[in-house]
């Protein structure tokens, strides 16, 4: 999608820190880090959130999930991580494109803001 920035990262347009990229999925690091870790995994197909998922996005988003502790483990999350997507105004999801946040490397206090 055009105007998307996350389609523009992955898309090589805009130039970003590439943490793992495949056929369907990209990794890469967020630009206002919440934690010392703090990557940003996300389809390569514009989908706007996890409200907006399709039965035929089921196996890309499997796996991405699948590629989460691969992810961590090399990003050196032995001691534990959390993976956040926000969906909607609530949740103040401010990129219209499904990505997952992958932060650790700090301890996460829960309930989360
Ligand atoms: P959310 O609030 O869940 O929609 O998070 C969007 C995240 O995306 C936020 O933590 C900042 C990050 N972000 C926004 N624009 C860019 C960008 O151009 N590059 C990178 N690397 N991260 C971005």
């Amino acid at each position: 999608m055009e105007d998307c920035i996350f389609c523009r990262i992955c898309g090589k347009e805009v130039p970003t820190d590439v943490v793992y990229e495949d056929e369907h999925i990209f990794c890469f690091h967020d630009v206002s880090p919440q934690a010392p870790v703090h990557v940003l995994v996300i389809p390569k197909k514009h989908i706007v959130s996890l409200d907006d998922v399709l039965p035929e996005d089921q196996a890309v988003l499997g796996h991405l999930l699948g590629k989460i502790g691969a992810l961590a483990k090399e990003l050196g999350l032995e001691n534990g991580y959390r993976l956040v997507s926000n969906c909607g105004e609530d949740a103040m999801q401010s990129v219209r494109h499904l990505h997952f946040h992958l932060l650790g490397k700090r301890k996460l206090a829960w309930p989360p803001g």
